[in-house]
């Protein structure tokens, strides 16, 4: 395959951009290798700018629920923009915005645009903190919510793929106010509420974490969770970054039936311009400037165009419920294809999925926390990752990621990724 433009830009690239990326886990440092740089992408294709074409799997980390470039999404975009990019003061389509989100999703009473999964988590935790008075907030290893300093604890996604721990730069105030438990451990968080006694104002979880590979939540795990929050009012967030809107129409909410008080979303909210939101129970979200007393606000929070998709791309979801019977027949087809690949290399390594969001571990153990996940082979994944891409599937380069699937994946894109996989996987083995 031939890669001499994205090589030459990476060497550029590197001279003038940190790492050559503006996001870590594109640098492809946990597979080895150079990044490739892309053109363009179509549907369930992107190419690079050598020309190679790619059944790819990342979806821009989650928006692209629909693939790449949807023509009402792209509709949406080029009727927004005729009326200019962005106001700096209020439109109707916030309004409407809103209200969509609030009637899609029961535990949103009221929500706050902002411009990324970053900044809707900090303010989360912000307010839980402004509203309950205390200072503490419990995370779980292995679940990442971005890259605010008070998360990057332990953190997991990038911080966990460049094997860094805790971020240097983070202060020691930050680390002490955040405390971790172990996902899927209920004991765990018992052990930290009952040793900082009225001193947690939060809990902030992804209900189905992709940021370790992808690991469900156990069933009762989420409901024992709300029952401790309610008995030590402490404010629980659901982190649905990314599977607000991915794992159903109203996110891992609800599949699990459990609701949280406050709710963080991006991705796909934004249908791939920077979004991200944060809402809940109205006294807890009064609590917000100019409202209330707690701080917070963003230049282009709300702004015309990404409303105009994230709108377009709410409204898809709300007028048609089977799209989540779609990607989920299309998701297990995929899922069952690599099974029998393994059943046939007499292979066990562990598939995790929830709806349209699935990891593949190098690990032949039960991935249900971050301690199974990170004794997954990475060495392996690499070479796997490199096969897969030299067999025309791109997926995402690191082990702790999810690969997400999207409406425009065709039968025809994952028999042709089931084949890579079984050769890929007798490659390496
Ligand atoms: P952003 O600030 O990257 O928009 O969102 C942070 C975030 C918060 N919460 C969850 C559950 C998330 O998954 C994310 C971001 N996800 C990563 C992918 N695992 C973004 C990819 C990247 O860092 O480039």
């Amino acid at each position: 395959m031939n890669t001499n433009k994205s090589k030459k830009l990476f060497e550029q690239a590197r001279q003038i951009i940190p790492g050559g990326v503006n996001s870590p886990v594109r640098a492809f440092k946990s597979v080895g290798g150079n990044p490739l740089f892309i053109e363009k992408g179509v549907g369930s294709k992107i190419y690079d700018v050598d020309g190679n074409e790619f059944i790819e799997y990342i979806g821009s980390w989650g928006p692209h629920l629909f693939g790449h470039n949807p023509p009402f999404i792209k509709k949406a975009l080029l009727k927004s923009i005729e009326n200019g990019t962005s106001f700096g003061a209020p439109t109707e389509l916030e309004v409407k915005m809103a209200r969509l989100i609030t009637n899609l999703v029961p535990s949103v009473d009221m929500v706050r645009m902002v411009n990324s999964g970053t900044e809707a988590t900090m303010s989360a935790v912000r307010t839980a903190r402004g509203y309950t008075g205390k200072e503490k907030f419990v995370k779980f290893e292995g679940c990442y919510h971005g890259h605010a300093d008070y998360f990057l604890i332990k953190a997991g996604s990038g911080a966990l793929t460049l094997g860094v721990p805790t971020s240097p730069g983070v202060t020691k105030g930050n680390a002490e106010d955040t405390l971790l438990a172990d996902y899927n451990n209920i004991d765990s968080v018992k052990r930290l509420v009952k040793a900082n006694k009225n001193k947690i104002a939060a809990v902030i979880i992804e209900p189905v974490a992709g940021n370790m590979g992808v690991v469900p939540a156990d069933n009762n795990f989420l409901k024992e969770l709300r029952q401790i929050c309610d008995e030590e009012k402490i404010i629980l967030i659901f982190d649905e970054v990314m599977t607000g809107f991915r794992v159903s129409q109203k996110g891992a909410q609800g599949i699990y039936n459990v609701k949280p008080d406050m709710i963080t979303f991006g991705k796909i909210i934004g249908g791939g311009l920077p979004v991200g939101a944060f809402g809940g129970k109205k006294e807890i979200m009064e609590m917000v400037a100019p409202a209330g007393p707690v701080y917070q606000a963003g230049t282009l929070s709300g702004n015309p165009l990404a409303m105009a998709v994230g709108y377009a791309a709410l409204t898809y979801i709300k007028d048609h419920p089977e799209v989540y019977d779609v990607l989920e027949k299309k998701s297990a087809y995929l899922e069952n294809g690599f099974r029998n690949n393994m059943k046939k290399l007499n292979k066990s390594f562990a598939i995790n999925r929830s709806g349209s969001m699935m990891t593949l571990f190098f690990n032949e153990g039960n991935v249900n926390n971050f301690q199974a996940a990170v004794k997954s082979d990475t060495v392996l994944f690499g070479k796997y990752f490199h096969e897969m891409l030299a067999r025309g599937i791109y997926l995402a380069p690191s082990q702790f990621e999810a690969v997400f699937i999207s409406t425009a994946h065709t039968t025809a894109d994952f028999d042709k990724t089931i084949t890579a996989n079984f050769e890929s996987l007798k490659a390496i083995i």
